[in-house]
């Protein structure tokens, strides 16, 4: 009897604590799969006071039984994940790459800081870790794929032929073409050290969900309002970061999806540019930012910090299909004396509750609660203080889903199930 994948999406613009999620549920897993994005994604998880740095590898790994996907939607740096390995033991037959993920490669990180440097103040905030890059090649069908590590040799000659046609580009970007000899050392490194998780990762999907009835869960990266279609666009990244991109990105039918859980903070956060209509500028959401310790696992960035969008959060969870939220650090809104929720946009003069493509011509109409203290650590809903109490109800309403789990600490155990 055919089984159905659960799947974890970030409901904001990243950073909503799915880590925390993914970790707890990883253990229930039989197979956990990343479907997009790449390196730019970084989940820290600590395991018995010892602290793992995952942009790449899938969070399951950390369970010794379950088996890691990273599948033909990613964007892989081969530099990356050989280092992410190192911090792990015996991965052979744990961990496997799709042959037809496409490589993010050093000269994609010189292109993404080479744009970002060229658009000046109109710069996107990128990680600077080559994914808009190496996914334009892969669109522009001039990319590489993993399988073809297995033959450096080849591999070799067309990157050299790659910037032997991109010159003129490249001179632009003040990007040199690779040293042959050089090239070919390092592509037979990466081999030597990727080619026993190389393989056809479809094919493991299909068999773990048709015959062998295993519980897979599929892991999203960023979040809905970065998605390349859905999210703020230009201010997004180059992946389908909402449930549906989980499909190509494995090559999964929409069928093959069962339940979908959305992550969001009981704040918001950005890193990077681009427009974010619950922003506060002033003491609020510098004290969000510090009680919330926001700073980006991957680039280090202090993120902007604001308000939690009920409005941005009801499209989200209705592109994605989501059946639950989990609201994550609430406790960071202890001790407020107002606590503000968006309800709705005021949008060319009038009230709107949905969310117009040009998010920078909304304006915030917000509903106020007032503050409360001692969420923290509390692991029952009726323990929780009245306000918050509503406020979360308040989300549930606006949102049109329920919420499932509010985490109210980076403790495993402090988390309310409802
Ligand atoms: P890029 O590098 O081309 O993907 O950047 C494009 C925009 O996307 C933003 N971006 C992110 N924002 C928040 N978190 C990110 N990664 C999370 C982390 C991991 C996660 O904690 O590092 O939540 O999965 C992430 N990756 C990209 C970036 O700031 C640009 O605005
Ligand atoms: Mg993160």
């Amino acid at each position: 009897m055919a089984t159905k994948a659960d799947l974890i999406v970030g409901i904001q613009w990243g950073d909503e604590g799915k880590g925390k999620i993914v970790d707890a549920l990883a253990s229930k897993y039989d197979m956990v799969c990343r479907s997009q994005g790449g390196h730019n994604a970084g989940h820290t998880i600590w395991v018995e006071g010892v602290k793992y740095a995952l942009h790449l590898i899938p969070s399951g790994v950390l369970n010794p039984k379950a088996i890691n996907v990273v599948g033909n939607g990613v964007v892989l740096s081969p530099e990356s994940i050989i280092k992410e390995m190192e911090q792990f033991d015996n991965l052979e037959g744990r961990l496997f790459i799709s042959d037809k993920a496409h490589l993010n490669l050093s000269y994609h990180s010189l292109i993404d800081q080479a744009r970002e440097r060229l658009k000046g103040d109109k710069a996107i905030g990128t990680t600077g870790k080559g994914i808009g890059p190496s996914y334009a090649d892969k669109i522009n069908r001039g990319g590489v794929r993993v399988g073809e590590l297995l033959d450096p040799e080849r591999l070799t000659n067309s990157i050299i032929e790659y910037f032997e046609q991109n010159r003129a580009i490249f001179d632009v970007f003040e990007i040199a073409t690779p040293n042959k000899a050089e090239l070919l050392a390092e592509l037979e490194g990466f081999k030597s050290k990727l080619a026993p998780f190389i393989t056809d990762t479809t094919q493991m999907v299909w068999k773990a969900l048709d015959e062998e009835n295993k519980k897979v869960l599929l892991e999203g990266a960023q979040g809905t309002l970065l998605d390349i279609d859905h999210g703020t666009y230009p201010y997004v990244t180059s992946s389908s970061t909402v449930s549906a991109g989980a499909c190509t990105g494995l090559g999964i039918n929409p069928k093959d999806i069962g339940k979908v859980i959305g992550i969001v903070k009981a704040y918001c956060t950005r890193v990077g540019n681009g427009p974010f209509p619950s922003e506060d500028f002033g003491e609020d959401g510098k004290r969000l930012g510090e009680q919330g310790h926001e700073f980006g696992t991957t680039t280090g960035r202090a993120r902007r910090c604001g308000w939690f969008d009920a409005v941005a959060t009801r499209h989200a969870c209705r592109l994605n299909g989501v059946d639950e939220l989990s609201l994550m650090k609430l406790d960071v809104l202890d001790g407020f004396d107002e606590v503000k929720l968006c309800v709705a946009y005021e949008y060319n003069g009038e009230e709107i509750d949905y969310m117009p493509a040009d998010l920078d011509a909304v304006k915030p109409i917000y509903k106020t609660f007032k503050g409360w203290t001692n969420s923290a650590g509390v692991r029952e809903f009726d323990k929780l203080p009245k306000d918050a109490q509503d406020f979360v109800k308040t989300i549930e309403e606006i949102s049109k889903t329920k919420v499932g789990i509010i985490s109210t600490s980076p403790e495993r155990d402090d988390t309310i199930i409802l």
